[in-house]
């Protein structure tokens, strides 16, 4: 790591702010060249690069208004509700509220977090009050040789069982959706979610990837926990571990169906998600779900 007295470009932590005075961490791991940016407001990933080349897209039309609006690519936090499947806003309140920033460290082996906090008891953040139980959500971003870490740790502050569902909603980058190729999902069954969350039989494994050529909204059941990405024009390999708390993983663009944000040609979503299982938390138990992206 960096003496203490390195430049500022070569510091690990620095916390500025964005578009509208958000506040954002930026955090560097400058052994391997990485960049991180992690906006308070949704302790939301707007941008992942490595020697300056940024593997997340993120869309033109973001307003950068922290008003029950979530940032558009990058890395939304889908907790505690996937989707529109319970009663809270769609894909739960984290990616609409204000986070706190806990603890920025130097881990022993090098490797650089950021550990962001919300909780139950923050009664001014936005929409955590609808949600009827206690708990304290810590997510932690680390920058190491390996790659981008994301980890979401759940703890139940209450007395009855916590359920809920979650997901880290990926935007990679891609140079045009149909140059890219996703490899993982062969064998697994979906829901496909453009037809009702009809259960699909898994798809012939023709060995080259699947290509997504027209507007695809999945659930994967039982994915594996490897999943990789193959941008033909850009040579880049995206590589996604998840942990088996994270049974799901999605796949999503909307190939320019109506409503859809104009840039969707440049991205693809995988997200590893905990949706047709939902986590079980049991009172004082802690639930963690993480993944870890590297690229070649
Ligand atoms: O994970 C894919 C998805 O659930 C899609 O169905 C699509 O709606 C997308 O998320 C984006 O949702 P948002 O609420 O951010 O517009």
């Amino acid at each position: 790591m960096p003496p203490i007295d390195a430049p500022p470009s070569e510091q690990p932590f620095e916390i500025t702010v964005g578009p509208n005075d958000m506040p954002k961490l930026n955090m560097r791991h400058p052994p391997s060249a990485q960049e991180v940016c992690v906006f308070t407001y949704g302790a939301a990933v707007t941008s992942w690069t490595t020697r300056g080349e940024d593997h997340f897209w993120l869309s033109d039309t973001n307003k950068w208004e922290p008003k029950g609006k979530a940032i558009r690519g990058g890395i939304p936090i889908c907790f505690p509700q996937f989707g529109p499947y319970g009663d809270l806003v769609q894909h739960g309140f984290a990616r609409v509220s204000e986070w706190d920033i806990n603890n920025c460290m130097v881990n022993e082996d090098g490797s650089v977090s950021a550990v962001f906090g919300l909780s139950s008891e923050m009664k001014d953040r936005e929409g955590v009050q609808a949600w009827p139980y206690q708990f304290e959500a810590e997510y932690t971003v680390t920058l190491s040789y390996v790659g981008l870490e994301t980890k979401l740790a759940v703890t139940n502050k209450g007395q009855e069982p916590i359920k809920f569902t979650a997901a880290f909603h990926n935007y990679f980058k891609v140079t045009k959706v149909d140059n890219a190729r996703v490899f993982g999902y062969e064998g697994c069954k979906f829901l496909n979610r453009l037809e009702g969350d009809k259960e699909m039989p898994a798809e012939e494994d023709t060995g080259s990837g699947l290509l997504i050529a027209q507007e695809t909204d999945r659930i994967y059941l039982n994915a594996p926990e490897e999943l990789a990405m193959f941008d033909f024009a850009s040579l880049k390999v995206l590589k996604i571990k998840k942990t088996p708390t994270l049974g799901d993983a999605t796949l999503w663009n909307p190939f320019g169906a109506e409503g859809a944000d104009p840039g969707w040609e440049n991205f693809v979503c995988i997200e590893p998600a905990c949706i047709t299982n939902p986590a079980t938390v049991q009172p004082g138990e802690t639930w963690v779900g993480a993944q870890l992206l590297g690229v070649e």
